[in-house]
C-alpha cells in the first residue's frame, strides 16, 4: 500500500495520525536508536525525517539508520534537494506558499523532481504554510520567509485554499520547530470546516492536552519533533499516541 493510502487509513481507523519529526542533524547523533525503538513500540504511525540545516555530513548515513530500525514509514520532511537518498519510504513533496522566495516555491522541487524519479520515490503534494509561533524559526530564516502572524486566520485560511485548488494533497500548518505558541485551535477548527484536504499540524506541541485539542479541532496529523528530543519522559511518546487516537 502507498504510503498516503496508508496515512489515509489511519486517519479512518484512528481518527488522526501521530508522527514524529526526527532531524538526523549532529545534534540527535546519540538519540537515533532511543528515538525510533521507542516509536516502534508507542503506536507512532510515521516518522518524518528532515530538517533545514545540517550542521555535519553525515545526514545520509543517519537517514539510512532510522530506516534500518524503523516500522513504520520513513517520510522524507524535505529540508532541500541535497537531503534526498534512497531510505525513504516516500518524500513529503512540499511548496513553502506562505513565502514569497522563489527557491522554496518552486527551485527546489524542480532540482528534486529528476533526482525523485529516478530513485522511484512516492511524492505526496503539500503546500506548507509557515505560522509565527515566536521566536525566530530555523525554517523561516533560511527560506527567508515571513511567517504568517498567528491572529490572521484570514491570510492563513487564503493559503489553504490557494494549496486544495492547485490539487494538493495535505495542508502542513507549521508553528516552526520549538514554537513558544503552537497553532491555535481556532485557527485549525476554521480551517477544517473551509478546506477539504487533510491538515497536518506542528511546532510547539509539547503535551498530551496540546495534541488532543488540535484533532478535535479539526486536524488529521499531529507532528512533534523538540519535546521527544528534550524530555526525560520515556512513556511520553505513547501518551501523546493515545491522545491523538481520539478513536481508539
Ligand atoms: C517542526 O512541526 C515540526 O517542523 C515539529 O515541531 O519540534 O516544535 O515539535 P516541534
Amino acid at each position: 500500500m502507498r504510503v498516503f493510502d496508508k496515512l489515509t487509513k489511519v486517519v479512518k481507523d484512528k481518527g488522526a495520525g501521530f508522527i514524529i519529526l526526527i532531524d538526523p542533524d549532529r545534534k540527535n547523533d546519540k538519540k537515533l536508536e532511543t528515538l525510533v525503538e521507542n516509536a516502534n513500540r508507542s503506536g507512532v504511525d510515521a516518522i518524518f525525517v528532515g530538517g533545514s540545516l545540517m550542521m555535519d555530513g553525515k545526514f545520509h548515513e543517519r537517514v539510512a539508520k532510522i530506516k534500518a530500525l524503523s516500522n513504520v514509514p520513513i517520510i522524507f520532511f524535505s529540508g532541500g534537494a541535497n537531503q534526498l537518498n534512497e531510505h525513504y519510504d516516500a518524500i513529503l513533496f512540499m511548496s513553502l506558499l506562505s513565502g514569497r522566495n522563489p527557491q522554496y516555491l518552486i527551485g527546489e522541487q524542480v532540482v528534486s523532481a529528476p533526482i525523485i524519479s529516478d530513485l522511484k520515490i512516492e511524492t505526496i503534494p503539500t503546500g506548507y504554510l509557515l505560522l509565527d509561533g515566536g521566536g525566530k524559526s530555523t525554517v523561516g530564516f533560511m527560506s527567508a520567509s515571513h511567517p504568517i502572524p498567528l491572529n490572521r486566520t484570514d491570510i492563513t485560511e487564503a493559503h489553504a485554499l490557494a494549496a486544495q485548488y492547485l490539487g494538493m494533497k495535505l495542508v502542513y500548518l507549521e508553528a516552526g520547530s520549538g514554537a513558544q505558541t503552537p497553532v491555535p485551535t481556532e485557527t485549525i477548527q476554521t480551517l477544517s470546516e473551509k478546506v477539504d484536504i487533510p491538515l497536518i499540524v506542528g511546532g510547539g506541541i509539547r503535551t498530551p492536552e496540546d495534541a488532543e485539542k488540535r484533532v478535535r479541532s479539526g486536524a488529521s496529523f499531529i507532528v512533534t519533533g523538540t519535546v521527544l528530543e528534550t524530555s526525560d519522559n520515556s512513556s511520553l511518546m505513547q501518551e501523546l499516541a493515545s491522545a491523538i487516537h481520539v478513536k481508539e
